[in-house]
């Protein structure tokens, strides 16, 4: 079929999209996107957003070799609501960022906890992938699209989350020495409004990726149309010292909905990350499409600093 949007994308598909469907889930589900991703063990493994048939989103780990193709999909979830014991979950565990965090020896896993009080952000975390200690809400609704940073910076924990206040959804920074209670908190990037691709709202996507040039974020941006939003991802350049301070924001999008895949689903055109492994300049991105499949893009990361270097500066 002809293309008819986007000329060029920066990030560029994996031929044997999508990689994850509903179909590869071994027990019923509905629809499975939107993963976590973190190399282990010489593993690539994605912690999946499956919802099942009832509406309700849990995460199951899934593993492959070359982070492509023969993915091995475990037979019940990591992390699944148990609202007898945790109310805030009682709609589902939604979106997983997974963060390794070298000095504590954990993987951290940030989700959406949504219930009847709205979406809000708890905090897990794992040795294994196989038992994974629930450490409760960290951020009250409505709240999503936490990551945290894969280092302490200045001595302290810090995480970008996205509050909702009225119709502004703007991402947020926050910092922690206990990753419970979260503080000294400052705006980072904002919905442009306007007409602009990431004017109606944003969120973080992928834990930041630190460079030279600073931290790289890949992030969701949303433009709202008569017939409903598009979700298109972009990227942003962070201050390594002070990570509220946005050095360069992309002006165009980096990844936005152009396959069939993408374009049709659950949710029409939809390209939404939790997680992208880097191997040495190769930025692996995970993402879901269209909240019902996930997909695979490839970019360096040389290529999205130059782009950020040398387009406009947009602070903030
Ligand atoms: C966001 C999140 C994502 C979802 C996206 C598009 O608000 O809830 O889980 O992929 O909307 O529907």
């Amino acid at each position: 079929m002809k293309k008819v949007f986007a000329k060029k994308d920066i990030f560029t598909r994996y031929s044997g999209n999508p990689i994850i469907t509903v179909y590869d889930i071994p027990y019923s589900a509905n629809a499975v996107f939107n993963a976590g991703a973190i190399k282990y063990k010489n593993e690539y493994l994605l912690l999946l957003r499956v919802e099942d048939r009832q509406g309700k989103s849990h995460l199951t780990v899934a593993r492959s070799s070359d982070g492509k193709t023969n993915w091995k999909i475990e037979k019940s979830p990591l992390i699944y609501p148990q609202p007898t014991v945790f109310i805030y979950e009682e709609f589902g565990c939604e979106d997983p960022r997974i963060t390794y965090i070298p000095e504590d020896d954990y993987y951290y896993i940030t989700y959406t906890a949504y219930s009847r009080y709205g979406p809000a952000v708890a905090l897990a975390r794992t040795k294994n992938f196989k038992k994974v200690e629930k450490m409760g809400l960290i951020y009250p609704p409505n709240n999503k699209d936490a990551v945290l940073f894969p280092e302490k910076i200045n001595g302290r924990y810090a995480m970008l989350h996205r509050p909702v206040a009225g119709d502004i959804e703007h991402i947020w920074i926050a910092y922690s020495s206990d990753l419970i209670h979260w503080g000294n908190h400052e705006v980072v990037l904002v919905e442009k409004g306007g007409p602009w691709w990431d004017g109606f709202k944003v969120g973080a996507g992928a834990v930041p990726i630190k460079t030279p040039e600073g931290w790289l974020i890949i992030y969701h941006g949303v433009k709202m149309m008569p017939s409903g939003p598009i979700y298109r991802l972009g990227a942003a350049l962070l201050d390594l010292e002070n990570p509220a301070k946005v050095k360069k924001r992309c002006p165009e999008w980096l990844l936005s909905p152009q396959e069939v895949y993408e374009r049709i689903g659950d949710v029409n055109n939809v390209v939404f990350t939790c997680g992208a492994i880097v191997e040495d300049n190769q930025i692996y991105l995970y993402y879901g499409a269209a909240d019902s499949c996930i997909a695979l893009a490839f970019a360096k990361i040389d290529q999205i600093l130059s782009i950020l270097i040398e387009g406009d500066l947009q602070v903030k």
